[in-house]
């Protein structure tokens, strides 16, 4: 019996563990709620990172420095007093702000979050509290951020400030730089983050008139009260003002996910994702790593299909202008979602835990939004949703002319299907969105089912984890389950089969992170319909995400099952063995049952 208890504990604290990307709701709070309105309809940001960092551009006498390149002071132990030589070469003659608010505004961004303080401590406002500005230590002697707030004022774009509070590499106190002062446990943070941090947010708060959010990054050695005390000077001196997940210790208005990851899962919590468009954030002149514009267009619609906000940055050069790989890519963005701004603006999450193959799915009243980018020919079927769906049609057809419509329903097993007839070739390329208007609120089935093309995926993500010895398993903000080092760990999975067949089936691993070692040598035995199937998890097959186009994946085809009815079928992955030389064991993505012919 107690043992009983004991198994149930475990399973308990390691599905809560599996579930670290799906935050709680936050309780309810009406304020918090007001100052994230315009926000949570947003959904499209413009992150700027602009300072000191884009004249050296990635190369220090001579070398070019690895990394980031708003980190170039770090990465090459750049001593205060040479990197501040940099403020007298910086004119960025070419800025102009109206262009910039205009780019955003074009590309569809409603807010621009820009840095007003990178961790270099080099203020890029004129600033009373510290000479280390851009006004009163550089020959432009301009305030870029008066101009900005000026025409984004015009444009009806919401300004929104970077600052980083903890990291100042160029302050005796400020977290971060170790090379030329004491480790971070001998300084007096607390002298840094009063005479500094606290005065540079108020006159950034003061200064520039309504400020939408203020962008609080890498909390490092902020205390909870330190947290709490400079959220609530924010929301003392502007109630509207939103504070950034990242502010420390859960005190932001919302959840900042991690930097370029995308949350393929539903998340409860809002949330925002900062994203690169090259490798950088600040500018670097040999970084030309551009993701192509597919990639920016999907990368907007997960964001939005999962409840999010993506925040795609752009490093202006030392002379004030946006790269033009990034302003073609914008402009690109902005084409398409002129078209389709109904399906991202405001729009709501896919109704489904799961993702489809085809594409993605958001939502509005009475509407849903099919995202298409693996263009089916000339029908697509959707399964699982419950509701009657009156008209479908084209979003980015003027006329929406009405697309042909069949439904069929088998309730007793929960078998829903929408077959929708379609022109033969896509439309849009990039992504074409079929609106379906359902009249109400959406009502679909969210249990794990087979698909139209026959197959049935099994998300690492919707698994219900079964602990051996309770070792953890966590799942990433792909999805992926990674820290599985336990073999007498399992997963298992409950899903609806429509039709009887043999499947073949397919261990979807990933490396469990960007350039990661291989993933492989491990044994696996997959149970299912009373029949086990022992294989082995290799790397012989790679694949590329398209939405996350930097991470490797693998197919580990594991053999066949026949499954002889339709119905509720479960299925466990139990490893025989993990290899304990492959740091991170095993990662998984997905099984996936394929239908053979
Ligand atoms: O260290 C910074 C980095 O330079 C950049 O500003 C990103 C953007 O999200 N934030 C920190 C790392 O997560």
């Amino acid at each position: 019996m107690r043992q009983v208890r004991i198994s149930a504990l475990l399973l308990l604290a390691v599905m809560l563990l599996s579930q670290a990307l799906v935050a709680q709701p936050a309780a309810p709070d009406p304020e918090r709620d007001k100052r994230l309105q315009w926000w949570r309809e947003a959904r499209f940001g413009m992150f700027v990172h602009w300072g000191l960092y884009a004249v050296p551009a990635g190369e220090w006498k001579g070398q070019p420095i690895a990394g980031i390149g708003e980190w170039i002071m770090n990465r090459a132990k750049i001593p205060v007093k040479e990197y501040e030589q940099l403020a007298a070469q910086f004119n960025p003659v070419k800025f102009n702000a109206e262009q910039w608010v205009q780019l955003a505004k074009d590309a569809g961004m409603k807010y621009i979050v820009i840095t007003s303080k990178h961790h270099d401590g080099f203020a890029m406002y004129g600033s009373k509290v510290s000479r280390y500005n851009i006004v009163d230590a550089t020959p432009f002697k301009r305030d870029p951020m008066k101009e900005l707030a000026a025409a984004c004022r015009k444009a009806g774009i919401k300004l929104c400030f970077y600052y980083s509070h903890a990291q100042d590499w160029h302050e005796p106190d400020g977290a971060g730089n170790n090379w030329d002062f004491p480790p971070d446990e001998k300084k007096d943070f607390a002298r840094y983050f009063e005479a500094k941090a606290k005065p540079q947010v108020r006159e950034l708060l003061t200064n520039y008139g309504p400020i939408g959010l203020i962008w609080f990054d890498t909390p490092r050695l902020i205390t909870a009260e330190q947290a709490r005390d400079i959220t609530g000077m924010v929301h003392t001196l502007q109630p509207n003002c939103i504070v950034s997940g990242r502010v420390g210790h859960n005190m932001g208005d919302y959840d900042s996910a991690g930097d370029n990851q995308i949350s393929v899962g539903v998340v409860k919590r809002d949330w925002e994702t900062p994203v690169t468009m090259n490798d950088t954030w600040g500018f670097k002149k040999d970084d030309s790593n551009w993701k192509p514009v597919p990639v920016l267009i999907k990368q907007l619609v997960r964001i939005a299909s999962r409840g999010g906000n993506y925040l795609l940055n752009v490093g202006p050069t030392a002379e004030g202008e946006i790269p033009q790989p990034s302003v073609e890519r914008l402009r690109a963005v902005g084409q398409w979602l002129r078209a389709n701004n109904e399906s991202i603006t405001g729009a709501s999450p896919s109704p489904f835990p799961y993702n489809q193959d085809w594409g993605l799915i958001t939502t509005k009243p009475g509407k849903m939004y099919l995202h298409v980018f693996e263009w089916p020919g000339r029908q697509l079927t959707v399964y699982g949703i419950r509701n009657r769906v009156q008209k479908a049609y084209l979003l980015a057809e003027a006329a929406g002319t009405p697309l042909a419509l069949k439904q069929e329903s088998k309730p007793d097993l929960d078998f829903y299907s929408a077959s929708i007839g379609l022109p033969p070739a896509a439309p849009d390329p990039n992504d074409a969105v079929i609106v379906f208007e359902i009249g109400g609120q959406p009502d679909v089935v969210t249990a794990l089912t087979q698909q139209p093309d026959g197959a049935v995926t099994l998300e690492a993500y919707l698994a219900e984890i079964q602990p051996g010895s309770g070792a953890g398993i966590t799942i990433d903000n792909r999805g992926v389950a990674s820290g599985w080092t336990n073999p007498k760990d399992a997963m298992k999975w409950d899903f609806k089969l429509f039709r009887p067949g043999t499947y073949e089936i397919v261990a979807v691993t990933a490396a469990p992170f960007r350039n990661a070692g291989l993933d492989a040598g491990h044994q696996v035995t997959v149970e299912v319909a009373g029949q086990r199937l022992p294989g082995a998890i290799s790397q012989a097959e790679e694949f590329v995400d398209p939405s996350n186009p930097r991470m490797r994946y693998y197919n580990s085809r594991l053999g066949r099952v026949t499954l002889s009815k339709a119905g509720a079928h479960q299925l466990a992955l139990k490893p025989q063995s993990i290899d304990s030389r492959r740091k991170g064991g095993l990662s998984l993505a997905s099984i996936k049952l394929l239908p053979v012919k």
